[in-house]
């Protein structure tokens, strides 16, 4: 019976949210919720003994009319009227008004709208634009409510982690079962190999003579806290991290086919089926079988792919968004971005504003990862709270910059640079003056992101037509998993950066990932050129460059749709052609 106390305390608060709902009034919500708080700091017997003397309303915030409700909810485990309100109300429409974006009138429009509170019919329903048709809502609030619902979503099923959190373990992880026991291959698989945004477990898969020593092998990884699962052939763990990975053990014969299968996704592999299947062979998990049942031999994918008679598809291309039919026409992108087609560093800073490493730490670090240059384009004055820097402080970044090119040259390049803040009205942070004395000029918006989509349209497009603004910089403002993109007509910024030669960015920050894939995709189908950045504040986010270069080919990026393939002094000029 320890549990009568939380009980307790969950009734009050949905009586409290249905009460919300009825739109009842507001000291009576407030009073059981108070409640609600009241008991969670008293002890289950305590709360025992003060019914049964009688003595509730001595705690603070409980009057006789609670303290009745409560005795009933002890007593009796039901409290009157809550069941018949529970019951008007769907467990949905309650979850919705939880959200902290949305309070229950909304809640309650959008489900009269639209006939329905559950979650995954309303993300479509967002998707589609028919939410801010509904009175009170709009584009702003359909987006930020879009966002919570998907975070909603993802973590009713997993929990969702950006890419970037689970890749380091999951690749030390992978490190280990390549030493397991009789180990021939082994890979990541899964939204891992794919480099989705956001990955809810991760999934290994390995090929060994004996699968049971390999698996044994895994689940002694010193951060696995629990086995959920362990069969022939898999096994499932959970890492103190509470990162669940997936390992699956075949004989090596059948590697290629299991690698293929567990990388997914779901949907290019069921289109794939199909394809497979009209030519009289069927691919499963199992392998690739023709129709008596004999089993293909194939020893990568490359093979797996020839015998469906398409070219090699990489990871990060099978979401079936038509690539399965790109590949069949011929038309899947022959020179799609790499990371060693990437020579330059693009976007970074120092501690000359919000950076951690000094200007030379950071080239240091970048001419040692093989990189020809690095633009330096720290933050602009206005933004103060980064330690943005005055057009007086750059003249004296020019000066070390010149020191540190003499001494690292001439096959390394430090380029002059600058990030401004786009301004409110959609000027830029520096004197003409001075931007045309810059090798290049990053802008981006890093204030009032709540603008609504009119203005803040205008404000880019007006920044966008500036001559000297060469790339627009996190051109969407969203923050995986934690904010949405700015109100912003897309297709109206990437008309505009095909007519001005402005470069769209595809910053590499796992938190950002912006532009996503998808807008990538657009800008490709409109010729709209692309950097891959990796906005770091330190040596090590030079790294980010890894993110940029799988979600710019999530996109089909090609390499010469990428301006830092370019070496330093043709990426300079080309910047400076723009604006026709
Ligand atoms: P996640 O973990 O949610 O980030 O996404 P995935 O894609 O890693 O999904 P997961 O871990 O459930 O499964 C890994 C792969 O296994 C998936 O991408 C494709 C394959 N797979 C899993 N279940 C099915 C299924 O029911 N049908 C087919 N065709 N493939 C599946
Ligand atoms: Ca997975
Ligand atoms: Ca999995
Ligand atoms: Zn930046």
């Amino acid at each position: 019976m320890a549990d009568v106390k939380t009980s307790v305390i969950r009734a009050l608060k949905e009586m409290a949210l249905s009460l919300k709902l009825e739109g009842a009034n507001a000291f009576r919500i407030q009073a059981y919720e108070q409640a609600a708080r009241q008991l969670a700091g008293v002890s289950e017997d305590r709360l025992l003994e003060l019914v049964r003397t009688g003595r509730l309303t001595t705690l603070v915030g409980i009057g006789p009319s609670l303290a009745e409700h409560v005795t009933e909810l002890v007593n009796t485990g039901q409290l009157t009227g809550l069941e018949e309100l529970t019951e008007r109300y769907p467990d949905e429409l309650r979850a919705l008004v939880r959200l902290p974006s949305i309070g229950p009138r909304r809640a309650l429009a959008l489900w009269e709208a639209l006939g329905t509170a559950d979650p995954a019919a309303l993300v479509e329903a967002c998707q589609q634009g028919r939410v801010r048709e509904i009175p009170g809502f709009g584009r702003n609030s359909e987006q930020t409510l879009l966002a919570s619902l998907q975070q909603l979503l993802g973590e009713g099923l997993t929990d969702r982690r950006p890419l970037a959190e689970v890749l380091p373990e999951a690749e030390r992880l992978l490190a280990y079962v390549q030493q397991g026991p009789g180990v021939v291959r082994a890979s990541l698989a899964g939204s891992v190999r794919r480099f989705a945004e956001t990955v809810g477990d991760v999934d290994l898969v390995a090929s060994a003579p004996r699968a049971r020593a390999v698996l044994d092998h895994f689940t002694r990884w010193p951060d696995v806290v629990k086995v959920r699962g362990s069969g022939e052939s898999l096994a499932s763990v959970i890492l103190d991290s509470g990162l669940q990975v997936d390992l699956r053990v075949v004989r090596d014969a059948d590697f290629a086919t299991a690698l293929h299968h567990f990388t997914g996704s779901k949907a290019h592999n069921v289109r794939l089926r199909t394809l497979a299947r009209r030519k009289g062979l069927t691919l499963s998990e199992w392998g690739l079988h023709d129709l008596k049942g004999r089993k293909k031999r194939v020893t990568d994918e490359d093979g797996l792919y020839a015998l469906l008679g398409l070219p090699f598809i990489p990871p990060e291309l099978r979401e079936d968004t038509g690539e399965i039919q790109a590949a069949l026409a011929g038309d899947l992108p022959d020179d799609l971005v790499t990371e060693k087609d990437v020579l330059g560093i693009v976007h970074s800073h120092s501690t000359w504003s919000d950076g951690r490493s000094s200007l030379r730490e950071m080239a240091l670090a970048a001419r040692s990862l093989g990189m020809q240059y690095l633009t330096v384009t720290e933050h602009s004055q206005t933004a103060g709270y980064a330690g943005g820097l005055t057009p007086a402080d750059v003249r004296r970044q020019w000066r070390e910059i010149d020191a540190l090119n003499r001494e690292l040259g001439p096959h390394f390049r430090l380029l002059k640079g600058i990030e401004s803040d786009i301004l409110e009205d959609g000027r830029l942070d520096l004197p003409d003056a001075m931007l045309t004395q810059l090798d290049l000029v990053i802008a981006s918006i890093h204030a009032r992101h709540g603008m609504d989509g009119a203005r803040m349209t205008h404000r880019v497009l007006t920044a966008m037509d500036h001559p000297r603004m060469d790339i627009l910089g996190h051109p969407t403002g969203r923050l995986i998993l934690r904010r949405p993109p700015y109100d912003l007509e897309m297709k109206r910024v990437l008309e505009r950066a095909r007519q001005t030669g402005v470069v769209l960015e595809v910053n590499g920050n796992p938190n950002r990932l912006d532009l996503s894939g998808a807008h990538v995709r657009e800008a490709m189908d409109r010729g709209v050129r692309l950097c891959l950045s990796c906005d770091s504040h330190s040596t090590a986010e030079l790294g980010h460059l890894r993110f940029a270069v799988a979600t710019a080919r999530r996109g089909w990026a090609r390499r010469s749709a990428v301006v830092n393939t370019l070496p330093a002094a043709d990426f300079v000029s080309t910047l400076r052609g723009n604006h026709p």
